[in-house]
């Protein structure tokens, strides 16, 4: 009965025009002094003004118009504060607080706290209110003047800067804001600085602020905002709208990052990178996640959501533009297989247990716990869908017609699917059900093959089915974009890319005029966010694996060879001859792009493996799950030995370390490859790697596959000397070892690392961390002992009483549990009673715990 329901939504009753904010800033005792500019929207309702406010905060202070309020007419709780209609003018009118807030015990890292002595914000969704009172909702816009007196050297807010000097800041930020879009940093920092032109011409000063020390870690940052900003403008026409950008690089935060308006929250981890301390997939998140928080500026800052049902308005959106720009920079074919393992792996996962919602969902008791892969990533699979299914030039004049008219709103999904209607004519009502509805359909195809006189004539049958979800017993068929090829007995395409668009539950599509029987090259470019089921052998699958001309479908053959090999095998069954077979054909082709090669030569995970059981109708079996991919690894390494070496030696980027796709795809072919040897060489290549090394990426690789083979000691040691004192570096250290140590011995490791005095479990990098590398042990973390679970469980109890968004967000290690066998489901569940049954556990873990019992 805590849920809040999209069907209950109203307007705020108030306009909020102007906010103006006087910070104080004292560790434990910072005085804010908000002033509101209000009028009723309606003069005639005299309704209540309800003003949000969390119980930390305490109020000093109130006037309106300048006259302290009756306190007769004043009420409090722990989550907002009434000033009763009676006492509030019929027009316009001022509202006045002070307050006292305490950023020193916030350690729950919503609103304001300090971060290794810098005073920082973080206020999406709800965390304004732990700063001062008001109406913390994203429909209710307003500018802001904000003035900061504190003797830290730096003192930055969102907007303009009005004036600076010592011990004092004032801001200005002219664009209409919801709260959730304010910040404030006070802090001894320093910046590197660039600047912008925009295509109108106006300048813009960019800093990159980071602790002094860190500023030769922080220049990538720099290189991929300005990118960023040269992107939007290319391909979207989106121009910046301030004299200035600010980036701020802080290490305890929940999140990746933060958009504020002119002033983006990054944690460290994806600002700070060097070839010492950074994987060339931090480099790739880092140039991602800046250009992320830098497209928001327009879709999720100029255009906002009306309330937090209508989240992935703006996250599914900036996402799919953040993809589209990791696509323009780096290899399209390579982003969009790696976007689909993780939408499956995270997002299919989350679709297929007891937390399924659709990416609008219709009700929430925290939002917190809907920042979710489903939210994010299936939200920018429904808008690559919509893309294709309008043509790219329908989109474009689809996202104009966007930006024109709702510049400055607070919009809803209705809004986002009338401006594709008007644009492009579609009546987009069926297709709304993406939204609306949770679950990830079944598609099932079959072949008919027909000769004729004229040529022969495939007819493709497709059947469509949702499984039941939470709340959603019944669904009904969705628009499926269903792009198709085909390829001739010789390995020629004899079809090219269409898109068939699916609408009802069963349709046929016949391709006529063929020669010959083809081969299907389906749901190519990974056309819709669905499982398909399809009759195919591994010869068929191997043949495409060597002939499509769709990347994604070529590598989602080779994924589904593997995978049949590994169900087999996990289930004591023979297989694995097909693929190894073919993965040697496609390991030797010295001409295909080593990314895409090395993405090949990686096993599906035993994650990955599960779910390919568990949708077949099987139980998973964890432990042998784990040892039929470590017996097909080491199989594929004894079969391909020599080209295995050969790739090893010869994938070395010489020269200095650049992060770009080229040299990071080279080394990434090479991990694959000592990947598998290391199976075969008992860690004889790694040690060589981890000691000669000179970059981050092959250090890691080297060291997890030293610690798979039980000899990581030394390395461990040596990284812990070299890095103690880096925060980045020994995150990685944390988490390599319980994720890559055996399955028998994670748990173990987890809690002896636990002990240790560096396990600073109140950072939330630090915590995940640790917790998330065990996890990221599937047969690790699913022990049959449930070592593993308990161990999780206490650390969830424990966090939850620190920062409940973290501890509710990891406990999504649990979603799965239902999949198991009857011994580790009872051990499972009673590691999440154990959690139910807290006194004083928080709204977001009770939430996330209660569904996943239900
Ligand atoms: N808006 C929260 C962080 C992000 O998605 O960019
Ligand atoms: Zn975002």
């Amino acid at each position: 009965q805590n849920a809040r329901y999209l069907a209950d939504y109203q307007p705020y009753p108030f306009i909020l025009s102007h906010t103006a904010l006087d910070f104080t800033l004292v560790p434990d005792a910072t005085i804010v002094r908000a002033t509101l500019s209000l009028a009723p929207r309606d003069a005639a309702t005299g309704v209540d003004l309800v003003l949000d406010g969390g119980k930390d905060v305490q109020l000093l202070r109130l006037t309106i118009n300048g006259a302290e309020a009756d306190p007769a007419h004043v009420t409090r709780d722990d989550e907002a504060l009434t000033i009763a209609a009676a006492a509030l003018p019929s027009g316009p009118f001022t509202l006045e607080t002070e307050v006292q807030i305490d950023p020193s015990a916030n350690t729950a890292f919503e609103g304001l706290y300090i971060s290794g002595g810098m005073f920082c914000t973080q206020c999406e969704a709800e965390g304004f209110r732990h700063i001062t009172f008001c109406p913390d909702r994203p429909d209710v816009m307003a500018t802001f003047d904000v003035t900061i007196h504190s003797d830290k050297p730096v003192l930055l807010s969102n907007g303009n800067p009005v004036s600076q000097t010592e011990g004092h800041a004032e801001w200005h930020d002219p664009w209409p804001k919801p709260a959730y879009l304010f910040a404030l940093v006070a802090g001894d920092l320093v910046a590197i600085s660039d600047s912008f032109t925009t295509l109108s011409g106006r300048n813009v000063a960019l800093n990159v602020w980071v602790r002094p020390g860190d500023e030769d870690r922080a220049g990538f940052a720099m290189e991929s905002l300005i990118k960023s900003m040269k992107w939007d403008e290319d391909v979207y026409g989106r121009e910046y709208d301030l004299d200035v950008f600010n980036i701020v690089a802080v290490d305890d935060f929940n999140m990746g990052a933060m958009e504020n308006k002119g002033l983006n929250i990054f944690n460290s981890k994806l600002v700070l990178a060097s070839p010492e301390t950074a994987t060339d997939l931090d480099y790739e998140r880092i140039e991602g996640v800046i250009a992320h928080e830098y497209f928001h500026n327009w879709t999720g800052n100029r255009i906002t959501c009306r309330d937090w049902f209508q989240l992935c308005l703006k996250e599914g959106l900036t996402v799919f533009r953040d993809q589209q720009f990791t696509s323009d920079m780096r290899s399209a074919a390579v982003k969009r297989i790696e976007d689909v393992r993780t939408l499956r792996a995270r997002q299919f996962r989350e679709d297929q247990g007891p937390l399924a919602h659709p990416p609008r969902p219709d009700h929430y008791e925290e939002i917190n716990n809907f920042y979710t892969a489903t939210v994010y990533e299936k939200g920018a699979e429904v808008i690559g869908m919509l893309k294709r299914l309008v043509g790219d030039d329908g989109y474009r004049a689809a996202l104009d017609l966007y930006f024109d008219r709702h510049d400055g709103d607070a919009a809803t999904i209705e809004d986002w699917l009338k401006v594709f209607e008007d644009a492009t004519g579609r009546d987009l009502a069926q297709f709304k059900r993406w939204y609306t509805d949770a679950g990830t359909p079944r598609l099932t195809m079959r072949e008919d093959w027909a000769e004729g006189t004229a040529g022969g004539t495939l007819t493709l049958t497709f059947t469509q089915e949702t499984p039941p979800t939470p709340g959603q017993s019944d669904k009904q068929p969705r628009v499926i974009p269903i792009a198709v090829g085909l390829i001739g007995p010789n390995g020629d395409e004899v079809a090219p890319t269409r898109v068939l668009e699916m609408t009802e539950t069963e349709q046929s599509f016949a391709f006529d005029n063929l020669g010959a029987r083809p081969v299907v090259s389906a749901l190519r470019g990974f056309s819709a966010p669905v499982v398909l089921d399809r009759q195919i052998d591994d010869p068929t699958r191997a043949f495409l694996l060597a002939h499509d001309t769709d990347p994604f479908a070529r590598w989602e053959a080779g994924r589904d060879l593997a995978l049949s090999a590994l169900v087999a095998l996990s289930q004591g069954q023979p297989g694995g001859d097909d693929y190894i077979d073919a993965i040697g054909r496609l390991i030797a082709d010295q001409d295909a792009d080593p990314a895409f090669r090395a993405l090949c030569l990686a096993l599906p995970g035993e994650e990955e493996v599960a779910t390919r059981l568990y949708d077949l109708g099987a139980t998973p079996d964890p432990d042998a799950i784990h040892a039929a991919r470590e017996g097909l690894a080491r199989r594929v390494a004894e079969a391909h030995q020599d080209l295995l070496s050969e790739i090893y030696d010869r994938m070395v980027v010489s020269g200095s370390y650049s992060p770009d796709a080229e040299a990071a795809a080279k080394r990434s072919l090479r991990i694959a490859a000592l990947q598998l040897l290391n199976r075969i060489d008992n860690g004889e290549r790694a040690e060589i790697l981890f000691g000669i090394a000179g970059n981050m990426t092959e250090r890691m690789a080297a060291l997890a596959c030293l610690i798979a083979r039980g000899r990581g000691q030394t390395a461990l040691q040596v990284l812990e000397e070299e890095f103690g004192d880096n925060r980045l570096v020994m995150d990685k250290w944390f988490t390599v070892q319980p994720m890559a140590a055996p399955p028998a011995d994670a748990a173990a490791i987890a809690a002896k690392l636990a002990k240790l005095p560096g396990f600073d479990w109140k950072n939330p990098n630090r915590f995940r961390a640790l917790i998330g590398g065990l996890t990221a042990n599937h047969a690790g973390f699913h022990a049959a002992d449930g070592a593993g679970y308990d161990f999780v469980a206490d650390w969830l109890m424990k966090m939850d009483k620190v920062n409940p968004q973290i501890a509710a967000r990891m406990s999504t290690a649990f979603e799965t549990w239902p999949r198991y066998d009857e011994t580790r489901r009872a051990k499972a569940l009673a590691a999440l009673e154990q959690i139910a049954a807290i006194e004083g556990l928080s709204r977001n873990t009770r939430e996330m715990v209660s569904r996943m019992i239900a």
